[in-house]
């Protein structure tokens, strides 16, 4: 066989081929992500729809358009970048995800989960209006992806457009963890449903039947298709109601008849739903069998499976997010009004830790964002206290839900995001960079960031008393602490105080969060030169801490500002607010992300390139010093 760089050399190979190509492809992904990294179990899931959809559609002129895009790894490689995969998710390399900018394949750049549909639907409408009617769009959605809000405003548009789009829905009853809520048993039940399954095969049956026979038009498959339908289908089958053809349940592994069925979708007009039953993780026994962890295992043993630890003789510091996990469990155990609620993220946020010790107390709402919001503050409006965790990125979507339904209402809700900042070789779309500007401006929302894990402790437990109530932000960065010691006593903060860390001489560093541990190893480094920087921690951003404020600028003509987030609007934005209202004339340099979209890489790497390591606070204090103070 031929090598398979791109879809018309797949397009070349025989169909009773292309078991080995699935199952060449299927290796390839085992042996550069074992070594390289990255996502694993889903793209492993979608080995044999990836080589049908590319066989099947003439793309990139039809229109294949990925859902939360971590699955796409064997699109990559059948798309161009197959030399190039090892540089998957590493620095300067190939994204993890599909991006318009790096292939024509890649019809629409993702990250976040359910856009697919109504990207494909806008893609569908715009070929129907440019006249192109042949054209295909195809959306390969899964099921976890499928709960969200947002997947189902795009069924219910495509429902009414008559425009030629394919939705695939790839149900592996997995999201990163086991998917929730009624729609996954719906699915189990029409998958596992006798009655369903007999007449599905009566209708292939009888589609095959009159191909035999010559060339079957279009019309005749479709009136067929829909006299079959009548009745049963329309009213029990919910992709049906919403106007959809409804096609399976299909075994998602057999690239054979995934190419049989495809052909045949490709000749029916209108908005259709090709529903695969696969496995997450297929082909890779423990990723079969343990798919949450498999989800994206770190560097393994191809092998073995063993999967690589850093080992290390003293107590390691634990993740931000068990010590969230580990601290609400406490907090609710002596307040028993306090719930939590994740979207979709039990493991990544570590809420796994209260749904397991409280099962009645912890919600996983699938993914549905602004689903959780609200949902929280209907649960704060009968005095509960809700800690809603969302990753700092994906609070993006429910940014409404937090101005109208919480902070208009000045609902008690404690919004605990995880991942702020720079998130490392997920990239651009899971960057948390905006929070802090979005969050700054909505009435009545404190903003806070805490310093180290004791801190996080210590705003959680103000965040959640009574003479607090009302919207609540603590952000904190994906990744370890600073403290191997971290179960500390709990202890209030005054809200909008702030911590001096050390006097200086005359410039004062002021951070805000984790990353004010870059500053302090700065300002220790600086100390051993004989340059003293003074360091105040600020905690709180919002409300922030007047008197401290006062302090620096009547101390300090010169400040650097220092954030994880976009110097847009943040943190820095903030203390030179505070300084234009109070007529101060200090000289201010705010460091943080910039204004641009920054890509992948490791966490250091990317403080590096965005200027905020502690090399690049140290440079930005010794610049300072040496320049005059210009007012
Ligand atoms: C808006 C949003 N919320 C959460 C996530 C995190 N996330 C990434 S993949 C995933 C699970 C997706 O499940 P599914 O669509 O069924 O795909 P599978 O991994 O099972 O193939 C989640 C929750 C995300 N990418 N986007």
């Amino acid at each position: 066989m031929e090598p398979i760089i791109y879809p018309e050399d797949l397009r070349k190979v025989e169909e009773e081929d292309l078991v080995k190509v699935c199952a060449d492809l299927r290796q390839y992904i085992i042996d550069t992500v074992s070594v390289y990294g990255g996502h694993f179990g889903a793209s492993l899931g979608v080995v044999e729809l990836t080589v049908a959809l590319h066989y099947v559609f003439n793309t990139p002129y039809d229109q294949l358009v990925w859902d939360v895009g971590h699955q796409a790894y064997g699109h990559k490689i059948l798309t161009g970048r197959r030399e190039q995969f090892y540089s998957n998710r590493i620095y300067k390399g190939i994204s993890g995800f599909p991006k318009r900018g790096e292939s024509e394949y890649d019809t629409f750049g993702v990250g976040h989960s359910s856009t697919s549909i109504s990207a494909a639907l806008g893609m569908a409408v715009a070929s129907r209006l440019k006249g192109e009617l042949t054209r295909q769009h195809i959306a390969v959605i899964g099921d976890g992806a499928m709960t969200a809000g947002l997947a189902f405003e795009g069924l219910n548009h495509a429902g009414v457009e008559n425009s030629n789009l394919l939705v695939v829905l790839n149900d592996n009853c997995m999201s990163i963890d086991p998917n929730v809520g009624a729609l996954k048993e719906y699915l189990t039940d029409i998958t596992t449903s006798p009655t369903y399954n007999k007449f599905k095969d009566d209708v292939w049956k009888a589609l095959n039947k009159l191909k035999k026979v010559g060339h079957v038009s279009q019309d005749i498959i479709t009136k067929i298709h829909d006299t079959m339908k009548s009745g049963l289908l329309r009213q029990s089958n919910m992709f049906e109601s919403l106007k959809f053809r409804y096609f399976g349940p299909i075994d998602g592994h057999d690239v054979n008849h995934l190419v049989k069925v495809m052909n045949d979708l490709k000749k029916i007009p209108g908005p259709k739903l090709l529903h695969c039953i696969t496995l997450k993780g297929k082909g890779f026994a423990l990723a079969e069998k343990d798919q949450t962890k498999w989800h994206s295992p770190g560097l393994f043993d191809k092998v073995t499976g063993e999967i690589y630890k850093k080992v290390s003789d003293k107590p390691q510091p634990p993740k931000y997010q068990d010590v969230f996990g580990n601290t609400l469990v406490e907090l609710a155990e002596k307040n028993s009004r306090i719930v939590g609620i994740t979207p979709a993220m039990p493991s990544g946020s570590s809420m796994n830790i209260m749904m397991k010790a409280m099962p009645d107390r912890a919600f996983d709402v699938g993914i549905a964002e602004q689903h959780a919001v609200t949902f929280s503050a209907g649960l704060a409006t009968q005095g509960m206290i809700p800690f809603c965790n969302i990753y700092s990125s994906f609070m993006q979507r429910a940014y409404d839900q937090v101005v109208h339904d919480v902070a208009l209402q000045k609902l008690h809700v404690v919004f605990c995001m995880d991942r702020a900042g720079l998130a490392g070789a997920d990239g651009a779309t899971h960057h948390g960079m905006l929070d802090i500007p979005f969050m700054r401006c909505v009435p009545n929302m404190i903003v806070s960031a805490p310093m180290n894990e004791e801190e996080l402790r210590n705003l959680m437990y103000t965040a959640s008393l009574e003479k607090n109530a009302g919207p609540f932000s603590i952000r904190y960065p994906r990744g370890s602490g600073v403290m191997s010691r971290w179960k500390t006593p709990l202890r209030e903060i005054k809200i909008g105080k702030g911590r001096k860390l050390r006097d200086g001489d005359e410039i004062a560093l002021i951070t805000i969060g984790t990353i004010g541990n870059l500053a302090a190893d700065a300002a220790n480094k600086l100390a051993l030169e004989g340059i003293n920087v003074a360091h105040y921690d600020l905690r709180f951003v919002k409300p922030i801490d007047e008197e401290m404020m006062h302090e620096v600028f009547g101390k300090y003509k010169k400040i650097i500002t220092v954030e994880d987030g976009t110097i847009v609007g943040g943190m820095g934005s903030a203390v030179l607010e505070f300084m234009a209202s109070h007529h101060y004339e200090s000289e201010i340099k705010i460091m943080g992300m910039p204004d641009r979209i920054v890509e992948h890489g490791e966490q250091p790497e990317l403080y590096t390139e965005c200027g905020y390591d502690t090399p690049a606070i140290i440079k930005a204090v010794k610049e300072l010093i040496s320049e005059k103070v210009s007012v």
